[in-house]
């Protein structure tokens, strides 16, 4: 028989940086282990949402870069707002996938400016340990396994990934549809209740599947949230169905 796993209590008890604390502490007030995925390509959409689902999740995930009509002080200022006002925390998916300079150049510059407003973002750990050191101001999700039909992140991958990943100070979890060491925050995305894929390689699983199999802590929801006729109630399921799960997977 596998071990039990932690709670979210012992998991703050443990945690070391500032942004895992926020994440725990959060999900605790609101008994929420969801993170809705705002992948929506419009600033109206984008704070529409986040008005919506603001109140049930612990964090929204952007895709910043599909915002088609991007404009730091009409998109970034009110979404910061949001943010407080519900009390979730900016997570931006951005994946960097580079050597540090070119990292810190993405994070820091452009139109974006990621490093004045997420709170944490998630990134590729291919480029080794050091490309991670420009995070230092906010949390670090490796990619450790991707959801999608045919990834390369083979076992041998992951493995490496995750020594990187748990040596690393500015790393707070990883992503992947594989169980991780409790050290870490599991991030799961790739959850859907309706659907099993999305016909383009996203393979989903449910927050049941999730919470007693692996051992996540968080579910990244999209399609089923944003797309959903009543996004708000969409949250709200997911959110009891998420809480649900990970009050089952605590007792064995
Ligand atoms: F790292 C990953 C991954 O392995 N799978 C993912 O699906 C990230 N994602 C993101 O979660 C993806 O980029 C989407 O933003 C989101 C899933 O959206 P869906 O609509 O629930 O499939």
């Amino acid at each position: 028989e596998e071990k039990t796993r932690s709670s979210y209590e012992q998991k703050l008890a443990h945690a070391q940086h500032s942004v895992s604390k926020k994440l725990l502490e959060t999900a605790l007030a609101k008994k929420s282990n969801l993170i809705a995925s705002a992948d929506v390509t419009t600033t109206q959409e984008l704070l529409a949402l986040a008005e919506k689902v603001g109140p049930h999740v612990i964090a929204l995930k952007t895709h910043i870069d599909i915002i088609s009509d991007f404009d730091y002080e009409k998109t970034i200022l009110p979404l910061k707002a949001l943010a407080e006002k519900h009390q979730f925390l900016l997570m931006e998916d951005r994946k960097f996938a580079d050597i540090g300079n070119t990292q810190e150049l993405q994070f820091t510059s452009g139109v974006f400016k990621i490093t004045d407003w997420a709170d944490f973002v998630t990134s590729q750990v291919i480029g080794g340990f050091e490309s991670l050191d420009c995070f230092k101001n906010v949390g670090v999700v490796a990619i450790v396994g991707m959801s999608s039909k045919g990834a390369l992140t083979t076992a041998s991958y992951r493995e490496e990934a995750l020594k990187v990943a748990l040596s690393h100070p500015n790393v707070i979890g990883g992503v992947s549809q594989n169980q991780i060491p409790e050290e870490l925050l599991l991030f799961t995305p790739g959850v859907n209740l309706a659907d099993s894929g999305d016909g383009k390689g996203q393979q989903y699983n449910t927050p049941d599947h999730v919470f007693k199999m692996l051992h996540s802590d968080f579910i990244i929801v999209g399609r089923g949230i944003y797309k959903s006729d009543d996004p708000e109630t969409a949250a709200i399921t997911y959110k009891n169905e998420g809480w649900n799960a990970y009050v089952n997977s605590l007792q064995k």
